[in-house]
């Protein structure tokens, strides 16, 4: 029996993708670089750290440890300067109405985002008050795939993995779901999602109940 929905935040709920790619693309440009919109779909729920290694491969640069902590702590800022733009335009069609539905039904419901500012962006599109347990990039210790973020969300709310539906977009998050013992949807294309158990462009148009009878099966 399914009892709880666990929801990656980024891709998901809403789209911050654009303003990680723009703060990202600002410190490139200040280090004499840049990188394309099909390189910045590979950071998609990759953590602040990982994304900020993987992007100065891309540009030939070498830093030591500490000018990345600085450099990253600078996109944060200018990541930061676009979150506090933020309001409930930029939730992701059908997530409210979904997640609202989802509460009225008695479905207990979670966050598992690789991001740190997680809280922060809930609040501004005024969602926060929906999500029982958030398990953030605060909180975890491994990265996607690894199932942790979502194991850590199930064990918040009592449940077995096998009583969770997890939502994500990101290729590594629907690995993480399944490694987990969790039924996965993956939000977007089935060509890097074709292992989640159901697939869907998005949170409209399609009830708890449908997910549900499409991943038991
Ligand atoms: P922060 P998700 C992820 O969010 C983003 O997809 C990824 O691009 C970002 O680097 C990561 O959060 C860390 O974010 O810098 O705010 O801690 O998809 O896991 O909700
Ligand atoms: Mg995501």
């Amino acid at each position: 029996m399914i009892k709880a929905c666990l929801f990656d935040l980024d891709g998901v709920i809403v789209d911050t993708a654009k303003y990680h790619f723009a703060a990202w693309k600002k410190m490139a440009n200040a280090l004499g670089f840049d990188f394309s919109e099909k390189e910045n779909e590979q950071l998609k729920g990759v953590s602040r750290m990982g994304s900020i290694n993987l992007i100065l491969g891309w540009g030939g640069i070498t830093l030591t440890e500490e000018e990345k902590i600085k450099w990253a702590a600078q996109k944060n800022d200018w990541y930061l300067e676009f979150l506090q733009q933020m309001d409930q335009k930029e939730i992701l069609p059908g997530a409210l109405a979904f997640v609202q539905d989802l509460q009225n039904k008695g479905y207990r419901i979670a966050l598992g985002s690789a991001s740190k500012n997680a809280v922060l962006a809930l609040s501004k599109v005024e969602m926060l008050h929906f999500f029982e347990e958030i398990i953030d990039g605060t909180k975890t210790t491994k990265s996607k795939p690894d199932p942790q973020v979502f194991q850590m969300g199930a064990a918040a709310l009592d449940c077995d993995p096998s009583e969770c539906i997890v939502f994500e977009d990101a290729e590594s998050g629907v690995t993480a779901a399944n490694t987990g013992g969790f039924y996965s949807v993956g939000m977007g294309s089935p060509e890097n999602l074709g292992h989640a158990n159901l697939v869907l462009s998005s949170l409209e148009n399609i009830t708890i109940e449908e997910i549900i009878e499409s991943v038991l099966q």
